[in-house]
C-alpha cells in the first residue's frame, strides 16, 4: 500500500519557481517524489535553480519561458510534447506585486499585474489540461493569496488577480471534473519572500502581521510544501474547486 501523498512517476511543473514559494513548493513536490520543471523568465535564475534541485538529489530541468507570452506557452508545451514528456501536476504559481494607490496607477501597470497573475493562470492551465484530458487525470493548483477575500489599500490589480484566481479555479473544477482534472488553490498568507522584502523590513507592518496573525509570525516558503503535496497527490481525488489557506489562522480573524 502506498502513501496516497506518494507522487513517484508524476511530473510537475511549477511556474515562477526559480526562487520564493514556488521554489519552495517545487522542492515539496520533489521530495514526494515528483520530477520536476522549474519555471521562470530568467534564464541564468532558472539555471541556478535547477541545479541546485538536482545537486539535492531531485529530477529537475528547467523550462524557461514568460508566462505573459501566449505564444512562448504554447511552444514549451509543444516542446513538451516533443519530448514525451506529460505534465500530471500544474501548479500556477508566477506572480508579481506592484504597489501603488488606484488614483495613482497607471492602467498599463493594472494590465500588467492582471496579465501576469490571473491571465497566465488561464493560459498555462488551458494547455496543461488540454493535455491532461487525453490522459484522464490531472491537478491544477493556482497560487491564491490572503487577497483572494479581502482587500488591502495600495494593491488593488494584486487584490483582482487573486480574487479572480479564486474563481478561475472554480471554473475550472466545473468544466476539467469530467475530465478526470482537479482544480484547486492555496492562499499564502503573510510569507518571508523577495516580494513581501519590503514590508518585513518595515516595522510598523511587521508588527501588524504578527498582530493581525493568530500565530504571530510571517510564513516561511517551506510551510506551503504540505498543502502542496496534498493538492497534488491521489489523496485530494474528490477534492475540486477549493482554495485552502496556509495563513497562520489571519483570513479566519478579525
Ligand atoms: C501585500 C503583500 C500580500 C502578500 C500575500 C498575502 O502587499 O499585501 O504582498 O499581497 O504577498 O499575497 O496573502
Amino acid at each position: 500500500m502506498t502513501s496516497p501523498f506518494d507522487l513517484s512517476g508524476r511530473t510537475a511543473l511549477v511556474t515562477g519557481s526559480s526562487r520564493g514559494l514556488g521554489r519552495a513548493m517545487a522542492e515539496g513536490l520533489a521530495a514526494a517524489g515528483a520530477s520536476i520543471i522549474l519555471n521562470g523568465a530568467d534564464a541564468g535564475r532558472l539555471s541556478d535553480a535547477v541545479a541546485a534541485m538536482t545537486a539535492a538529489g531531485h529530477t529537475a530541468r528547467g523550462l524557461n519561458f514568460d508566462v505573459t507570452d501566449e505564444q512562448a506557452v504554447v511552444a514549451a508545451f509543444a516542446a513538451l510534447d516533443a519530448e514525451g514528456i506529460a505534465v500530471d501536476i500544474l501548479v500556477n504559481n508566477a506572480g508579481i506585486q506592484f504597489r501603488k494607490p488606484m488614483l495613482e496607477l497607471e492602467t498599463a501597470d493594472w494590465r500588467r499585474v492582471l496579465d501576469t497573475n490571473l491571465t497566465s493562470a488561464f493560459v498555462v492551465g488551458r494547455e496543461a489540461a488540454r493535455r491532461m484530458a487525453k490522459r484522464g487525470h490531472g491537478k491544477v493548483i493556482n497560487i491564491g493569496s490572503l487577497t483572494s477575500e479581502l482587500a488591502r489599500a495600495t494593491v488593488a490589480p494584486y487584490t483582482v488577480a487573486k480574487g479572480g484566481i479564486k474563481m478561475l479555479t472554480r471554473a475550472m473544477a466545473a468544466e476539467w471534473g469530467e475530465l478526470g482534472i482537479q482544480a484547486n488553490a492555496i492562499g499564502p498568507g503573510y510569507m518571508l519572500t523577495d516580494m513581501n522584502q519590503a514590508l518585513i523590513d518595515n516595522p510598523t507592518f511587521d508588527a501588524w502581521v504578527k498582530g493581525r496573525t493568530p500565530a504571530r509570525r510571517w510564513g516561511r516558503p517551506d510551510e506551503l510544501a504540505g498543502t502542496c503535496v496534498y493538492l497534488a497527490s491521489s489523496a485530494s481525488d474528490y477534492v475540486s474547486g477549493q482554495i485552502i489557506y496556509v495563513d497562520g489562522g489571519m483570513i479566519s480573524v478579525l
